[in-house]
């Protein structure tokens, strides 16, 4: 036995019980009372701590060309960042090329991630073109381990809806699936036009010009393709109540669609675009009104939501600033990969929701729903991937404190009730009472299969 974690609280979707778990070779291999120690075991005495499955990150994008620079975190700061606040599992998107093949795309991004992660990872691919043959090199993709792919309903580079008809069309027959951004591409663009003729250019128009029906428009629109297919959808980013009430209603129709919200749309509103640094909050889509907030809280706590992540993006301070007197130059997205887990299980130490709900939305769904088959779960067999929780730790949220490569956070200041003490990477100690204690390089791929 290499580790054993003693007298915690372990904690599932399905409730909470006291155990030791012991770790041989990086996986569970049990899990009971009392367990013995031999003379080479680490043991951590975890009593009156929690006991959870690592978090899982189904959306990143790390060093990742975007909005005229790459975004700030590359695979090891990234990776850190994420083990740090309890995360062991990061899902990136690999951007696919123009004429590149997909599993091409996957292997040259891996070229530049397998070096850097500090814990273990896996690809969705963005795609961009499907032309000449290149839809049916998803094939090579699933078979290799990557069955999921995304597409952009916005941006230059993303999809028209034909591509998007035939992703979805394709993802069905080679038991793939494909998960979309859904905001109205055109739309947006004549709102972007009329506000900068106006004059309009601060953050607030950014907002703006993405009104929350922009969401739900393109979301209702990916749940019709989705539904006359009878293929899989997965939504993510979910900020707008008119997006999740629609996925609530395709769900009760036996509609197969996903939906995945993140910390930023359950605690941010669109009055951040109204503050000096609103900058800093401009991402795509971007938070949303009070409405939309309250209605995905309600969503997670009435089982709609499946999966919360958080399309961790950061761009440093400076190259915000390109968007001083034109919101259009600023880079979209902020960094949160950090936070997820202690922020949403800080909220549910608050009531807003429960402890289990969160290992079922941030670890357990991820898991099955990404098909990690050995991710996700306190169980022997799964890998060591532990998280211990002190629910009665005050945190605040500094910049400082956090080990992202990002010069500020949109999180500063916010007060957390409980916070993550040690994470486990296959049974590695990677962070412990507020150090990165990993190494480059650890990670491994995680090969996937939705069978
Ligand atoms: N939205 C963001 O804010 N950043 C990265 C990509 C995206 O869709
Ligand atoms: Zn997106
Ligand atoms: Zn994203």
């Amino acid at each position: 036995m290499d580790l054993l974690i003693k007298n915690g609280t372990l904690v599932s979707s399905s409730g909470k019980y006291k155990a030791d778990i012991s770790v041989v070779n990086g996986v569970i291999s049990e899990i009971g009372k009392n367990l013995i120690p031999d003379k080479a075991t680490k043991v951590v005495d975890a009593t009156g701590k929690l006991v959870l499955p690592g978090a899982i990150d189904l959306h990143t994008h790390l060093a990742m060309p975007f909005g005229g620079t790459v975004s700030a975190d590359d695979y090891f700061a990234g990776t850190r960042a994420a083990v740090c606040g309890g995360t062991t599992t990061v899902f990136d998107f690999a951007l696919q090329d123009f004429n590149e093949s997909i599993l091409d795309t996957v292997k040259r991004r891996d070229a530049i991630c397998a070096p850097d992660a500090a814990c273990d990872y896996a690809f969705h691919v963005g795609i961009k073109d499907l032309s000449n043959g290149l839809l049916t090199t998803m094939d090579d993709a699933v078979k290799f381990g990557v069955p999921t792919f995304k597409a952009f309903m916005v941006y230059d580079f993303g999809v028209q809806d034909g591509d998007l008809f035939r992703l979805l069309e394709h993802s069905k027959k080679i038991g793939a699936r494909v998960s979309v951004h859904a905001e109205n591409r055109d739309a947006i663009a004549v709102l972007t036009k009329r506000f900068l003729e106006e004059g309009k250019t601060s953050a607030w128009y950014h907002y703006m010009s993405r009104p929350e029906w922009v969401e739900e428009e393109a979301d209702i629109r990916a749940i019709n393709f989705a539904k006359a297919l009878g293929a899989p959808l997965y939504i993510v980013h979910v900020g707008s109540k008119g997006g999740i009430e629609a996925i609530e209603r395709a769900k009760k129709e036996g509609v197969e669609v996903y939906a995945e919200t993140c910390p930023q749309y359950l605690e941010f509103t669109s009055d951040v675009y109204k503050r000096t640094d609103a900058r800093d909050f401009v991402c795509s889509p971007p938070m949303k009104g009070k409405k939309s907030k309250d209605a995905l809280w309600r969503a997670i706590n009435m089982g709609v939501v499946d999966t919360v992540a958080t399309d961790h993006c950061p761009f440093q301070k400076t190259e915000k600033d390109w968007g001083k007197d034109d919101f259009t130059k600023i880079p979209n997205g902020c960094a949160g990969v950090e936070n997820m887990y202690p922020y949403m299980l800080s909220e549910a130490n608050k009531g807003k929701t429960t402890i289990e709900t969160v290992v079922k939305l941030c670890s357990e769904n991820p898991a099955k729903l990404s098909g990690c088959k050995k991710k996700g779960f306190l169980k022997p067999g799964y890998d060591a991937d532990i998280v211990i929780y002190d629910p009665k730790l005050d945190f605040t949220i500094t910049n400082e404190k956090m080990h992202s490569d990002c010069d500020h956070t949109i999180w500063e200041g916010k007060k957390l009730k409980g916070y993550p003490v040690m994470t486990f990477s296959r049974g590695r100690l990677v962070y412990e009472n507020g150090e990165f204690k990993g190494e480059r390089g650890w990670g491994k791929m995680v090969k996937r299969s939705l069978k």
